[in-house]
């Protein structure tokens, strides 16, 4: 890493001497490349970069070899070391964004094969990495594909410049409802994406305020071609949020009800109008009827009406449509404990699976709430046997530490992912349900909120860098681990030097628990300050205010989400889950608070109360955090000191504000319960 990490996890470092570095040195002498193709072009302008950093020698771009070499090329595109290499191959397999490496002793190639361009980027992106990770290439026999179809990245940046739920800086897209225009920054940004295999960007907020609306008008269509022209030779599709009451906001229609047929026609001559200038846009992501924004109810339509207005538009282009199903009802009156905002997404949509169009995809949040450090897989995910859909994560810290906190979050991730929905038989898993092979669904992935900004390492948190990276690679193969991704996120970012590698690895897997030890408790979400969700308050958020979302009281904490008792939200998973939530003595007590109400002195397998589990666990996670600082002093001297000074900042305010988590926490539950500290430590 260099002092601004700008180059993150390409900074292609130089390698040590040595066999492993001769071994390289004797492949990448010569870059055979033959066709003319954009993204082709990039994979070997790429290839160059990173062997001429890693290597200090540049290899010679040739289109005929004289000796050992490394070949890329589309398995059609005529160039005969690819044709035989391959020859015979069973390619259709692939698909358009798989690839092959093989190296060929007999032809004196390490060969890159695909059947498309973007298909050689990654595969020139995975040799990058093979070599940046020091790994043998001597005897490669490689065939990779993306497990899933869409790998999304959703922007919630503003035209001002602001960025909703950003902790990285400012938007590198725009300032001051002016678009930037930094080409540089913009194609680094797409390098950085495509490399862990992102194939698609949507590029504002889903909040659409009323100047992005003009997004797609003629004012600003160009300035976005532009971005659309960079992302294209990287394989990335652009997207763009849009507001549901476009046709009254830009149009001169006096409404957007998505039955009228002026405003299906409207919608549809928009669609022309963005297609004429991006010819391969990918379609709109909509917020619709949540947290505000407009949307088909106030037409008396559902969410299926809307989507498929929409859908029909972008139909004839090969366009799609992004519903969120974020959708709940923000002036609920908590002291109604039947109301709950956790079923409010399955109500919603699973009346209507089977009517949405083929080209709308629904966009699940992981879980039922809103990204907090626990919570259970959202139960949409199985139910929705007819319709296209997507997972959403939140790469960006909102509720977990806002980058001011080390919390790497592909463990959580992997969690989610590997869930069982018992949905399909007695083995249905989120990760297959999301891509796309339990039910056959055309589109299918996984899309997330982007921790960037215009920072210079890119996520404020130089360690959150390995969120970003994190996510790419996992959703492109979520059978990797989350510590084989640190691992590979360490050595690529900071160099292979064991100590360190180990140490950073401890840091990273270990966090999340950590975070979720000093915030809080059993599942229980929330308790933190309203509007701005950093920091600790334990009657906070801004939709408590007509109740809270623990349900504390002298007696007790956690919320009743049974069917027998309470809000009946544990009726809505299948199979074993259903029951397991259901009854007390089964459900997993990392969630214990999120679906049952228990007395304070309620025992855990522990063998402790919850009482003192709170208190055990908030001492503990503060220690913790102070160790994770601790850890990172003894690094000292092994990086650049640049980014050393920079993490070591965020750590120390970490350990300190995990102090405040705690002191606030456990005082406020002692006062509750009046229940003391077994060990006697000081609370308040
Ligand atoms: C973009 C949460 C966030 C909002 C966000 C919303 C959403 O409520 O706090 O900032 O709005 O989720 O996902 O739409």
């Amino acid at each position: 890493m260099t002092n601004t990490a700008y180059e993150a996890w390409l900074n292609y470092g130089q390698l040590k001497s040595g066999s492993l570095y001769n071994q390289y040195i004797d492949w990448c002498v010569e870059l055979v490349v033959t066709e003319d193709n954009e993204t082709i072009q990039a994979a070997a302008a790429e290839f160059i970069q990173g062997m001429t950093s890693m290597l200090g020698k540049a290899p010679l771009l040739t289109a005929k070899p004289e000796g050992p070499c490394i070949v890329i090329g589309t398995f059609q595109g005529g160039n005969p070391l690819i044709s035989r290499v391959f020859a015979g191959e069973r390619t259709d397999s692939l698909g358009p964004e798989g690839f092959l490496i093989r190296t060929n002793a007999t032809e004196q190639c390490i060969a890159v094969g695909a059947s498309t361009p973007v298909g050689i980027l990654y595969g020139v992106f995975h040799l990058l990495r093979l070599i940046g990770t020091e790994s043998e290439i001597d005897a490669l026999n490689l065939s990779m594909s993306p497990v899933n179809g869409l790998r999304m990245i959703n922007h919630w940046d503003n035209f001002d410049g602001s960025i909703e739920r950003g902790y990285a800086g400012r938007s590198f897209f725009y300032e001051s409802n002016q678009f930037l225009n930094d080409t540089k920054r913009l194609r680094d940004y797409a390098r950085l994406m495509s490399s862990v295999g992102i194939n698609a960007i949507s590029i504002n907020n889903v909040n659409v305020h009323e100047l992005e609306s003009l997004f797609i008008t003629e004012q600003y269509l160009p300035d976005i071609a532009l971005i659309a022209g960079i992302f294209r030779v990287y394989g990335i599709k652009l997207f763009l949020s849009a507001n549901f009451a476009s046709p009254i906001q830009i149009g001169a229609l006096e409404t957007a009800d998505p039955l009228d047929p002026a405003v299906r026609q409207w919608w549809k001559d928009k669609a022309g109008e963005v297609y004429r200038v991006i010819p391969d846009f990918g379609g709109f992501v909509v917020k619709a009827d949540s947290e505000n924004r407009p949307g088909p109810f106030t037409y008396g339509r559902d969410h299926a009406d809307g989507a498929n207005m929409l859908g029909e538009a972008l139909e004839p282009f090969g366009g799609i449509v992004i519903w969120r199903c974020f959708v709940y009802n923000c002036k609920q009156d908590w002291r109604d404990r039947k109301t709950d905002r956790a079923r409010a997404a399955y109500d919603h949509f699973k009346p209507l699976d089977g009517r949405f169009n083929d080209n709308v995809v629904l966009q699940i949040k992981n879980g039922p709430m809103d990204f907090q450090v626990r919570e259970p897989v959202s139960p949409l995910f199985g139910a929705l046997e007819h319709t296209n859909h997507l997972m959403e994560f939140q790469i960006a810290q909102e509720y977990t530490g806002q980058q001011r906190h080390l919390c790497y979050l592909v463990p959580q991730w992997k969690e989610v992912l590997d869930f069982n929905t018992y949905a399909k038989g007695q083995t249905t898993l989120v990760k297959h349900i999301v891509d796309g092979s339990v039910w056959g669904n055309k589109y299918n992935g996984v899309a997330a909120v982007t921790n960037v900004g215009d920072d210079m390492n890119w996520t404020g948190h130089g360690l959150a860098q390995a969120n970003l990276y994190g996510y790419g690679r996992l959703i492109w193969n979520p059978e990797l681990t989350a510590k084989e991704i640190a691992e590979e996120w360490i050595r690529l970012t900071f160099g292979t030097d064991k100590g360190l590698v180990v140490a950073i690895r401890g840091m990273l897997m270990d966090s999340w628990r950590i975070y979720e030890s000093y915030t809080a408790p059993l599942g229980v979400g929330w308790m933190v300050n309203p509007d701005h969700h950093y920091g600790p308050n334990v009657d906070g958020c801004e939709y408590a205010k007509w109740g809270t979302y623990h349900y504390a009281d002298h007696k007790g904490i956690g919320v009743d989400r049974s069917v027998k008792s309470g809000t009946g939200y544990s009726g809505q998973y299948m199979g074993l889950n259903a029951s397991n939530y259901e009854n007390l003595a089964s459900c997993p007590e990392e969630l214990l608070l999120f679906f049952h109400h228990v007395p304070y002195t309620h025992v855990l397998q522990s063998g402790q109360t919850v009482i003192q589990h709170i208190y055990d666990t908030h001492f503990e996670g503060a220690e913790q955090a102070a160790q994770l600082l601790a850890t990172w002093e003894s690094l000292e001297g092994s990086m650049d000191s640049g980014l050393y000074v920079q993490v070591k900042q965020r750590l120390e305010e970490q350990a300190e504000h995990a102090q405040e988590w705690r002191d606030r926490i456990n005082t406020y539950f002692y006062r509750k319960s009046g229940i003391e500290d077994l060990k006697g430590r000081k609370i308040y």
